[in-house]
Protein backbone atom coordinates (compact mmCIF):
# COMPACT_ATOMS: atom_id res chain seq x y z
CA UNK A 1 0.00 0.00 0.00
CA UNK A 2 1.34 3.57 -0.43
CA UNK A 3 2.54 4.97 2.91
CA UNK A 4 1.00 8.70 3.19
CA UNK A 5 2.81 11.70 4.65
CA UNK A 6 -0.11 14.32 4.04
CA UNK A 7 -3.76 14.56 3.71
CA UNK A 8 -6.03 17.54 2.55
CA UNK A 9 -9.63 18.22 4.15
CA UNK A 10 -11.99 20.65 3.96
CA UNK A 11 -14.10 21.08 7.63
CA UNK A 12 -18.09 20.85 6.81
CA UNK A 13 -19.93 23.85 6.36
CA UNK A 14 -23.06 25.21 8.45
CA UNK A 15 -25.03 24.10 5.38
CA UNK A 16 -23.72 20.85 5.06
CA UNK A 17 -27.17 19.22 5.88
CA UNK A 18 -28.39 21.19 2.34
CA UNK A 19 -26.13 18.78 0.22
CA UNK A 20 -26.56 15.57 -1.39
CA UNK A 21 -28.26 12.50 -0.04
CA UNK A 22 -30.51 9.31 -1.00
CA UNK A 23 -29.80 7.60 2.55
CA UNK A 24 -33.49 8.46 5.13
CA UNK A 25 -30.72 8.74 7.94
CA UNK A 26 -31.97 12.19 9.22
CA UNK A 27 -30.31 15.48 8.72
CA UNK A 28 -27.10 15.48 10.18
CA UNK A 29 -26.04 17.96 13.28
CA UNK A 30 -23.37 20.66 12.42
CA UNK A 31 -22.04 20.61 16.02
CA UNK A 32 -21.42 16.64 15.87
CA UNK A 33 -20.51 16.48 12.08
CA UNK A 34 -17.76 18.78 12.91
CA UNK A 35 -16.77 17.17 16.22
CA UNK A 36 -16.28 13.63 13.69
CA UNK A 37 -14.62 15.95 11.57
CA UNK A 38 -11.68 16.70 14.53
CA UNK A 39 -11.57 13.40 15.71
CA UNK A 40 -11.06 12.21 11.62
CA UNK A 41 -8.01 14.30 11.82
CA UNK A 42 -6.74 13.47 15.20
CA UNK A 43 -6.67 9.98 13.70
CA UNK A 44 -5.31 10.87 10.79
CA UNK A 45 -2.69 12.36 12.16
CA UNK A 46 -1.89 9.03 14.85
CA UNK A 47 -1.65 7.33 11.45
CA UNK A 48 1.57 9.50 10.69
CA UNK A 49 -0.30 12.04 8.82
CA UNK A 50 0.36 15.68 8.29
CA UNK A 51 -3.09 17.12 7.85
CA UNK A 52 -3.60 20.09 5.68
CA UNK A 53 -7.31 21.57 6.66
CA UNK A 54 -9.42 23.86 4.60
CA UNK A 55 -11.89 25.87 5.61
CA UNK A 56 -15.30 25.45 4.84
CA UNK A 57 -16.65 26.97 1.37
CA UNK A 58 -20.75 27.48 1.72
CA UNK A 59 -21.28 27.66 -1.83
CA UNK A 60 -20.58 23.51 -1.44
CA UNK A 61 -22.45 21.58 1.16
CA UNK A 62 -21.09 18.81 -0.21
CA UNK A 63 -17.48 19.98 -0.01
CA UNK A 64 -15.94 18.73 2.73
CA UNK A 65 -15.88 15.08 0.93
CA UNK A 66 -12.79 15.70 -0.87
CA UNK A 67 -11.92 13.00 -1.88
CA UNK A 68 -14.50 13.34 -5.12
CA UNK A 69 -12.31 16.06 -6.54
CA UNK A 70 -8.75 14.47 -7.27
CA UNK A 71 -6.91 11.28 -7.72
CA UNK A 72 -3.24 11.83 -6.35
CA UNK A 73 -0.63 9.31 -6.89
CA UNK A 74 3.28 9.74 -6.00
CA UNK A 75 4.02 12.06 -9.35
CA UNK A 76 0.50 13.35 -10.59
CA UNK A 77 -2.49 14.74 -8.86
CA UNK A 78 -5.50 14.96 -11.38
CA UNK A 79 -8.34 17.04 -11.03
CA UNK A 80 -11.74 15.94 -11.38
CA UNK A 81 -14.85 16.89 -12.34
CA UNK A 82 -17.92 15.97 -10.68
CA UNK A 83 -20.74 14.46 -12.27
CA UNK A 84 -23.43 16.47 -10.01
CA UNK A 85 -23.99 20.01 -10.89
CA UNK A 86 -24.25 20.41 -7.25
CA UNK A 87 -20.56 19.81 -7.09
CA UNK A 88 -19.05 21.05 -10.42
CA UNK A 89 -16.47 23.44 -9.23
CA UNK A 90 -15.17 22.29 -5.52
CA UNK A 91 -12.28 20.58 -7.45
CA UNK A 92 -10.69 24.29 -7.85
CA UNK A 93 -9.81 25.30 -4.70
CA UNK A 94 -8.15 21.47 -4.16
CA UNK A 95 -6.32 22.39 -7.30
CA UNK A 96 -5.09 25.25 -6.22
CA UNK A 97 -3.88 23.87 -3.12
CA UNK A 98 -2.28 19.99 -5.34
CA UNK A 99 -0.21 22.43 -7.08
CA UNK A 100 1.60 23.22 -3.96
CA UNK A 101 2.91 19.57 -4.49
CA UNK A 102 2.30 17.97 -7.49
CA UNK A 103 2.34 18.40 -11.15
CA UNK A 104 -1.20 18.74 -12.23
CA UNK A 105 -3.89 17.35 -14.92
CA UNK A 106 -7.31 17.77 -15.68
CA UNK A 107 -10.35 16.06 -16.01
CA UNK A 108 -12.36 18.28 -19.03
CA UNK A 109 -15.32 18.81 -20.45
CA UNK A 110 -17.74 16.87 -21.30
CA UNK A 111 -15.57 14.14 -19.08
CA UNK A 112 -16.91 13.66 -15.56
CA UNK A 113 -15.11 11.90 -12.71
CA UNK A 114 -15.31 11.82 -8.91
CA UNK A 115 -12.47 10.21 -6.88
CA UNK A 116 -14.89 7.89 -4.81
CA UNK A 117 -15.38 5.80 -8.24
CA UNK A 118 -11.75 5.35 -8.35
CA UNK A 119 -10.18 2.23 -6.27
CA UNK A 120 -6.34 2.05 -6.44
CA UNK A 121 -5.19 -1.61 -5.81
CA UNK A 122 -1.34 -1.96 -5.96
CA UNK A 123 -0.38 0.37 -9.63
CA UNK A 124 -3.62 -0.41 -10.50
CA UNK A 125 -6.51 1.92 -10.96
CA UNK A 126 -10.51 0.65 -11.15
CA UNK A 127 -12.41 3.37 -12.35
CA UNK A 128 -16.03 3.01 -11.81
CA UNK A 129 -18.51 4.22 -14.31
CA UNK A 130 -21.72 5.15 -12.04
CA UNK A 131 -23.76 8.75 -12.26
CA UNK A 132 -21.17 10.52 -11.54
CA UNK A 133 -18.45 9.05 -13.64
CA UNK A 134 -18.71 8.34 -17.15
CA UNK A 135 -17.22 6.90 -19.89
CA UNK A 136 -15.88 9.95 -21.14
CA UNK A 137 -13.79 10.71 -17.85
CA UNK A 138 -12.49 7.34 -17.48
CA UNK A 139 -10.94 7.45 -20.54
CA UNK A 140 -8.96 10.86 -19.83
CA UNK A 141 -7.71 9.56 -16.61
CA UNK A 142 -6.30 5.84 -18.19
CA UNK A 143 -4.62 8.03 -20.57
CA UNK A 144 -3.02 10.06 -17.68
CA UNK A 145 -2.56 7.18 -15.80
CA UNK A 146 -0.56 5.60 -18.68
CA UNK A 147 1.87 8.46 -19.24
CA UNK A 148 3.01 7.70 -15.42
CA UNK A 149 3.01 4.27 -15.49
CA UNK A 150 -0.34 2.76 -14.17
CA UNK A 151 -2.64 0.75 -15.79
CA UNK A 152 -6.53 1.04 -15.07
CA UNK A 153 -9.87 -0.76 -15.96
CA UNK A 154 -13.91 0.58 -15.78
CA UNK A 155 -16.00 -1.48 -13.91
CA UNK A 156 -19.93 -0.73 -14.10
CA UNK A 157 -21.48 -0.40 -10.84
CA UNK A 158 -25.83 0.04 -10.82
CA UNK A 159 -27.48 1.53 -7.72
CA UNK A 160 -24.41 2.31 -5.85
CA UNK A 161 -23.30 6.42 -4.99
CA UNK A 162 -19.50 5.32 -5.87
CA UNK A 163 -17.28 2.58 -6.51
CA UNK A 164 -15.60 2.65 -3.08
CA UNK A 165 -19.91 3.00 -1.37
CA UNK A 166 -19.35 -0.62 -2.03
CA UNK A 167 -15.83 -2.21 -2.07
CA UNK A 168 -12.50 -1.36 -0.50
CA UNK A 169 -9.09 -2.76 -0.89
CA UNK A 170 -7.57 -3.43 2.09
CA UNK A 171 -4.01 -4.23 0.86
CA UNK A 172 -2.32 -7.87 1.19
CA UNK A 173 -4.65 -8.67 -1.48
CA UNK A 174 -7.56 -8.35 0.79
CA UNK A 175 -10.88 -6.63 -0.23
CA UNK A 176 -14.06 -6.06 1.91
CA UNK A 177 -17.39 -5.60 -0.75
CA UNK A 178 -20.62 -6.11 -1.03
CA UNK A 179 -22.34 -8.81 -3.18
CA UNK A 180 -22.71 -6.89 -5.97
CA UNK A 181 -18.90 -5.97 -6.58
CA UNK A 182 -17.13 -8.73 -5.23
CA UNK A 183 -16.13 -10.31 -8.68
CA UNK A 184 -14.20 -7.53 -9.01
CA UNK A 185 -12.15 -9.25 -6.31
CA UNK A 186 -12.79 -12.71 -7.98
CA UNK A 187 -8.32 -13.48 -7.45
CA UNK A 188 -8.31 -12.38 -4.42
CA UNK A 189 -9.57 -12.71 -0.69
CA UNK A 190 -12.93 -10.85 -0.06
CA UNK A 191 -14.86 -10.32 3.14
CA UNK A 192 -18.37 -10.01 1.50
CA UNK A 193 -20.58 -8.35 3.65
CA UNK A 194 -23.31 -9.12 5.51
CA UNK A 195 -26.49 -7.32 5.29
CA UNK A 196 -27.14 -4.29 7.22
CA UNK A 197 -23.72 -3.58 7.48
CA UNK A 198 -22.94 -2.73 3.44
CA UNK A 199 -21.96 0.94 5.01
CA UNK A 200 -18.51 -0.86 6.44
CA UNK A 201 -17.37 -1.62 2.50
CA UNK A 202 -15.98 2.04 3.36
CA UNK A 203 -12.54 1.20 5.00
CA UNK A 204 -9.25 2.81 4.87
CA UNK A 205 -5.52 1.97 4.97
CA UNK A 206 -3.65 4.74 6.20
CA UNK A 207 -0.08 3.58 6.76
CA UNK A 208 -1.18 0.07 7.82
CA UNK A 209 -3.51 0.82 10.22
CA UNK A 210 -7.39 0.43 8.82
CA UNK A 211 -9.75 2.82 9.60
CA UNK A 212 -13.18 1.10 9.82
CA UNK A 213 -16.39 3.13 10.70
CA UNK A 214 -18.20 2.07 14.07
CA UNK A 215 -21.02 0.23 14.50
CA UNK A 216 -20.44 -3.09 12.08
CA UNK A 217 -19.37 -5.82 14.50
CA UNK A 218 -19.57 -8.37 11.75
CA UNK A 219 -17.11 -6.56 9.20
CA UNK A 220 -14.54 -5.49 12.22
CA UNK A 221 -14.48 -8.86 13.89
CA UNK A 222 -13.65 -10.55 9.67
CA UNK A 223 -11.34 -7.88 9.35
CA UNK A 224 -9.36 -8.78 12.74
CA UNK A 225 -9.33 -11.45 11.92
CA UNK A 226 -7.43 -11.09 9.13
CA UNK A 227 -4.18 -9.47 11.19
CA UNK A 228 -5.51 -5.78 10.49
CA UNK A 229 -4.48 -3.15 12.88
CA UNK A 230 -8.23 -1.19 13.35
CA UNK A 231 -9.10 1.89 14.46
CA UNK A 232 -13.00 2.46 14.56
CA UNK A 233 -14.35 5.82 13.56
CA UNK A 234 -17.55 7.33 14.36
CA UNK A 235 -19.29 8.33 10.74
CA UNK A 236 -22.99 9.11 11.78
CA UNK A 237 -23.13 12.54 10.14
CA UNK A 238 -21.28 11.59 7.42
CA UNK A 239 -23.43 8.67 7.05
CA UNK A 240 -26.44 10.56 6.44
CA UNK A 241 -24.94 12.59 3.76
CA UNK A 242 -23.92 9.48 1.92
CA UNK A 243 -20.16 9.83 2.55
CA UNK A 244 -17.69 7.29 3.88
CA UNK A 245 -14.44 7.12 5.71
CA UNK A 246 -12.61 7.63 2.27
CA UNK A 247 -14.71 10.15 0.75
CA UNK A 248 -13.03 12.79 3.69
CA UNK A 249 -9.46 13.40 2.76
CA UNK A 250 -7.25 13.52 -0.14
CA UNK A 251 -4.19 11.24 1.10
CA UNK A 252 -0.67 11.56 -0.82
C1 LIG B 1 -22.62 13.33 -2.71
O1 LIG B 1 -23.70 12.80 -2.95
O2 LIG B 1 -21.86 13.71 -3.61
C2 LIG B 1 -22.20 13.52 -1.27
N1 LIG B 1 -23.35 13.78 -0.48
C3 LIG B 1 -21.47 12.31 -0.74
C4 LIG B 1 -20.18 12.06 -1.44
C5 LIG B 1 -19.48 10.88 -0.91
N2 LIG B 1 -18.21 10.71 -1.51
C6 LIG B 1 -17.65 9.55 -1.76
O3 LIG B 1 -18.28 8.49 -1.59
N3 LIG B 1 -16.44 9.55 -2.26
Amino acid sequence: MPQYTKAIVRQPGKNFADGITTSNLGKPEYEKALEQHNAYCEILKRCGVEVIVLEADERYPDGCFVEDTAVVTKEVAITSRPGNPARLGEQERLASVLADYKLIESIVAPGTLEGGDIMRVENHFYIGLTKRTNIDGAKQLSSVLEKYGYTSSTVSVNDILHLKTGIAYLGNNNFIAVQELAHIAQNSNVIILNKGEEYSANCLNVNDNLLIPKGFPKSKQNIVDLGYNIIEVEMSEYRKMDGGLTCLSLLF
